[in-house]
């Protein structure tokens, strides 16, 4: 047996083996030109090698979100997108080239839970779980947003979300509640794929 047929999913990379994950972006904009931000940041997150695209989901109109307690300032809608990729990199590499693409589209985000050009979240990385406050895996917030559950279920409805369910019905269940958190696909919004 050689060592590719022990590891077959695994690669050398800058001297490190290092295996291949699935993860799952949540992308929201909600100042400027919505879909020309988000569609800035689908191009900019693969400028740099190490992340191969798999898919997104439709654009989808959102209304601005804040956990149940905290004040949610008066804006404008969102339109989100959900991306999926697969990747070798360290998780704390691919947080930095978010991180950089936040920065260098000018975000804006001067309250918590304000307005932004530009949020782009990592809602899983693998099977990866994590409680350090610089990348909690899976994003803590992820379960109970339409607006993450909607588009990903497009994409991945049979995936599972560690402690919580299936994605399909974990979204299907989030649209049923209805009200201000429900989501609606806008078929007239299409971006296009990361060349
Ligand atoms: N961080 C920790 N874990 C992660 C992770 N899994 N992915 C750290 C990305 N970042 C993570 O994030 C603050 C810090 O979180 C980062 O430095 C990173 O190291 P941020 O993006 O700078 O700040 P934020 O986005 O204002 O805060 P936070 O807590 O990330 O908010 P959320 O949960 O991202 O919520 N409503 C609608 N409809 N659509 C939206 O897209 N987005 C938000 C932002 C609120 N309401 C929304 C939407
Ligand atoms: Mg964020």
């Amino acid at each position: 047996m050689t060592a590719s047929d022990r590891m077959p999913d695994r690669t050398a990379t800058g001297g490190h083996m290092l295996v291949q994950h699935r993860v799952v972006f949540s992308l929201g904009s909600n100042l400027g030109d919505r879909l020309d931000n988000i569609q800035e940041a689908v191009d900019a997150l693969f400028d740099a090698p190490g992340l191969e695209f798999v898919a997104f989901s439709p654009v989808y109109e959102t209304a601005p979100y804040a956990p149940p307690g905290e004040t949610l300032p008066e804006q404008g809608d969102y339109l989100n997108i959900v991306l999926v990729a697969d990747t070798r990199l360290p998780p704390e590499n691919l947080l930095e080239r978010v991180l950089n693409i936040e920065n260098s589209m000018s975000r804006v985000r001067e309250v918590r839970w304000g307005p932004r050009t530009l949020d782009i979240d990592i809602v899983v990385f693998g099977d990866i779980s994590s409680d350090d406050p610089d990348l909690t895996l899976p994003h803590p917030r992820a379960h109970e947003r339409a607006f993450v559950l909607v588009p990903w279920a497009d994409i991945e409805p049979d995936v599972l979300l560690v402690g919580h369910g299936r994605v399909g019905d974990l979204a299907e269940a989030k649209q049923a509640e209805g009200g201000p958190s429900a989501v609606r696909r806008r078929a007239d919004l299409t971006l296009q794929q990361p060349a």
